[in-house]
């Protein structure tokens, strides 16, 4: 399973400031610590409402590539289409990654050849600018408008990540089962399977601390079990890295070899 470290965000006590002061170090700190975690992509996200969004992507993009070789893939994330276009320009090391798109054919048409021209993978959430995604139908026909529009531009289907939406378990609590089936079904939609990411935190958003973690590592088992690619979580948390690996050993997507056990072993 793909990891895509979470917490270079505008939203973070630390980070936000450091972020809008232009200060390297503590990003560049997190981006290291994040990868050496087990990440083997970068979230870089601007949040909402971020005025001088494309120099800052710009900025950030050059500052995490300083410290990262070219095996970490950079993940930007901004609804700011000029800000995501000024961050592809300057990526160097890895193909980079959009997040993200919605599925609506007009954006679509503005994100879709922007993936193309450079080579970046793309996470396209299965909801339109209507709003939340009811359930999985819903889901299902926002998926195959992003998957037409995709063969329509020329992106090959293998650089999408659909991404159902995950919302608070507090807000929506009957929608949890709709996104593992959704799961489900994305991989159904082409052969081979249709890739598939959340935002794994999204799920115990507004509960209460002491709930996250049962949360988050529950869930990603009940994703995984149904097909997920990639989640965007804490590469910082052991416990949920090793649940993530675990994952993948039951379902015979690595080999359960020494190198598993000392790992487990040495961090229990
Ligand atoms: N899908 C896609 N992209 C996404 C999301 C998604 N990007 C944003 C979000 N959802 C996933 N990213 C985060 C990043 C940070 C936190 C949660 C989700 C977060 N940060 C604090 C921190 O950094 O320490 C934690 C505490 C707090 O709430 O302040 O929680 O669904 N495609």
């Amino acid at each position: 399973m793909l990891i895509i470290a979470e917490k270079i965000n505008i939203m973070s006590k630390t980070i936000g400031p450091a972020m809008r002061e232009r200060n390297a170090k503590p990003i560049q700190d997190l981006a290291i610590v994040q990868v050496a975690g087990g990440a083997k992509a970068l979230d870089l996200n601007l949040g909402p409402g971020t005025k001088d969004g494309p120099e800052m992507m710009e900025w950030l993009v050059k500052t995490v590539e300083e410290v990262v070789d070219d095996s970490v893939q950079l993940c930007l994330d901004t609804k700011n289409i000029v800000a995501m276009e000024a961050g592809l320009k300057v990526v160097t090391k890895h193909k980079p990654m959009i997040n993200s798109t919605n599925a609506d054919p007009d954006v679509l048409d503005q994100y879709m050849p922007m993936a193309a021209t450079y080579d970046a993978d793309i996470i396209a959430l299965a909801m339109t600018s209507a709003g939340i995604p009811r359930d999985h139908n819903e889901r299902l026909e926002n998926a195959a408008m992003i998957m037409m529009k995709a063969m329509e531009h020329g992106v090959g289907l293998d650089r999408i990540y659909l991404d159902p939406l995950v919302l608070p378990i507090g807000v929506a609590q009957q929608d949890a089962m709709e996104v593992v089936e959704t799961i489900r079904s994305f991989q159904v939609l082409n052969d081979p399977p249709m890739k598939s990411v959340v935002g794994l935190s999204n799920i115990y958003n507004g509960t209460p601390k002491e709930l996250h973690t049962r949360f988050g590592y529950t869930f990603l088992t009940m994703l995984g079990a149904a097909g997920l690619t990639a989640a965007i979580a804490d590469s910082l948390d052991k416990d949920l890295m090793a649940v993530a690996k675990t994952i993948e050993v039951l379902k015979n997507q690595m080999l359960y070899a020494a190198s598993y056990l000392d790992d487990i072993l040495v961090k229990a």
